[in-house]
């Protein structure tokens, strides 16, 4: 097709948006990602043919032959008008709002030059037509920045299946909410944030837990513990504009030394210890012929999915606790014993790829001794915040080493951050050959890709046992098997599910729309994985004295849940 005069091949785009992109032009869009349906609402990818017609650019499919323009004086004024009704009804507080500087529609204001707004409603209007729904414990809904792009909706319908949020009400009245209007947290959301990770402007945000880390390390009289999950040092650096996927843990630890934090460890060394009790677990349950197939516990969302729309498939859920749970409760153990004499009181921070993980912390079957096992939750963008606000040159520090013990961990906890890592880890440690091929060799069973399902079959050594085993990220992938086994189609003896697609990589924690970055995020974690010494959870040097010492006689009651909702 001939774009703006040139010649531009295609083959296999399924619109016009992606051949006009790839000739390196980047079109304006609000309601587009390639992942979710096509909508073709705001308009804004409007593109004019040869023979003057204007055309949405996402929702037509390329033709041979087809000649577009995408930048004449028509477009532009249409475009302009267009995003001076969408700024018309919108509140432009946007120094207060949480996506300053990362909001597309402002972003787009500054780029086709908008300064002036014709259609304005009165001050009053846009400011507070609609209440603001803080009840969630993981995100914020503010209907006064709604652009009614409706991507937040087919996020939550088509790619997660909850079906949370929908539009109700018709034209001008037309409005994205709960059904009734309820708050957030009453309906059936399961905290994936998703939605956030989706929404152009600041109608939908990632509740901020900043200011409770803040008061935490600046109060004398408590010890601030952190944990830093696996797929936050594969993120974090795109913030800071180091390359996008790179491992910067080294700097996040002197980041977070800088800032206050006392002790600062890894999430991935609790994950080692979810692989020993998850393995041992589904190895119980082969054995004894119970029913299988076994689910794996550590997405929340997951969790809370199950619990919403499948009651009956709890029982099939793993007991064990999310590593960041398992680590809040190990920790707290831990520090009791080790400070008797010292009256700070421990607050463990998380820092997380994930929403849900603040939901989780706030479960009531996470409190132990009186005591939440995990207190705060931060986002990699809050952790990113809080470096901004000190005031430090991230590029610039000297990389530093976690805190011992529980800074200690393996290659197969590292890769939890990645989906099919944590079906991985558990092979390494299934396996009886532990020798470096073979570790090196399980990454091709199948568990590894960004495909939304993946099925494979894994025959064990004893040359009689095949495991079927599935790997799934985004719900309505996990629906779908589940429908599959429910129709009697497909059997499995272990499943991985993480609800945000890609796995923790692509948690809606993780810092604003960049593109293409899950891939190298996920090459970052398996390359990292490949240059730790320790590459399967037994290796790790300081769970077998944990197991002798502090989880002797606690193993179930610290690192193992159940679920009474
Ligand atoms: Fe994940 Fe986790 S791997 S859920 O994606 O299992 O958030 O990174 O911390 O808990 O370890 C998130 C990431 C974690 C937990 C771990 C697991
Ligand atoms: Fe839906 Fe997830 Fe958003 Fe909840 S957090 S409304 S489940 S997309």
């Amino acid at each position: 097709m001939v774009i703006n005069g040139e010649r531009v091949p295609f083959s296999g785009e399924k619109n016009i948006l992606s051949v006009v992109r790839k000739a390196g032009i980047d079109l304006p869009t609000l309601c587009y990602y390639s992942e979710l349906s096509v909508y073709g609402s705001c308009r804004m990818c409007m593109v004019e043919d040869q023979r003057g017609n204007i055309i949405t650019a996402c929702s037509t499919p390329p033709k041979n032959g087809m000649e577009i323009k995408t930048n004449t004086p028509r477009l532009k004024k249409y475009r302009k008008n267009i995003l001076r009704l969408y700024l018309a009804s919108h509140n432009r507080e946007c120094t207060t709002c949480p996506r300053n500087t990362t909001c597309k529609l402002q972003d787009l204001a500054i780029r086709f030059g908008i300064e002036e707004i014709k259609f304005d409603k009165t001050d009053k209007a846009w400011k507070d037509e609609y209440k603001i729904d803080n009840s969630s414990p993981s995100i914020t809904r503010d209907p006064n920045k709604c652009i009614q792009c409706g991507d937040c909706v087919r996020m939550c319908n088509e790619t997660q299946n909850v079906g949370a949020i929908d539009f109700a009400l018709r034209g001008y009245e037309l409005k994205v909410c709960p059904a009734f209007d309820m708050p957030l947290a009453e309906t059936e959301c399961v905290n994936c944030g998703q939605c956030a990770a989706v929404c152009p402007t600041g109608a939908v945000t990632i509740k901020n837990d900043v200011p409770s880390v803040w008061k935490a390390i600046y109060d004398d009289k408590k010890r601030v513990v952190a944990q830093i999950a696996p797929a936050v040092r594969v993120a974090l650096g795109e913030e800071f504009g180091i390359s996008k996927g790179e491992n910067v843990m080294p700097l996040i630890v002197a980041a977070m030394r800088k800032i206050g934090f006392d002790e600062i460890y890894d999430t991935s060394f609790s994950a080692d210890l979810t692989v020993i009790e998850e393995t041992n677990e589904f190895l119980g349950k082969l054995e004894s012929g119970a029913k299988l197939p076994l689910f794996t516990s550590c997405c929340p969302a997951w969790v809370s999915y199950v619990e919403e729309k499948h009651p009956e498939l709890m029982p099939q859920v793993s007991t064990c606790k999310s590593p960041q749970q398992m680590f809040g409760s190990v920790i707290k153990a831990y520090a009791k014993d080790k400070y008797q004499d010292d009256e700070k009181e421990t607050i463990v921070v998380s820092v997380m790829p994930c929403t849900a993980k603040k939901a989780e912390a706030g479960r009531a079957e996470f409190v132990t001794e009186g005591s939440k096992d995990v207190d705060i939750v931060l986002t990699t963008k809050g952790l990113a915040d809080m470096i901004y606000e000190s005031g430090i040159v991230f590029k610039e520090l000297e990389p530093e080493a976690l805190d011992m013990p529980f800074g200690m961990y393996s290659g197969a906890g590292l890769i939890f951050g990645v989906t099919g890592g944590v079906t991985e880890a558990v092979i390494r440690k299934v396996i009886k050959d532990k020798s470096h091929a073979s570790i090196n060799n399980v990454k091709f069973c199948g568990a590894r890709g960004m495909e939304g399902i993946k099925e494979f079959d894994l025959p064990l050594e004893d040359g009689e046992t095949v495991l079927k085993i599935a790997v799934v990220s985004g719900l309505g992938n996990a629906e779908q098997l589940i429908r599959k086994m429910e129709a009697g189609e497909a059997f499995y003896h272990f499943i991985e599910v993480m609800a945000c697609p890609g796995g923790c990589i692509g948690g809606a924690g993780q810092p604003f729309g960049l593109r293409n970055t899950k891939r190298l995020r996920a090459e970052s974690i398996y390359a990292s994985d490949k240059q730790t010494q320790l590459r399967h959870a037994d290796e790790n040097p300081v769970i077998p004295d944990l197991y002798n010492t502090l989880l002797k006689d606690r193993t179930h009651e610290l690192l193992h849940v159940h679920y009474h909702k």
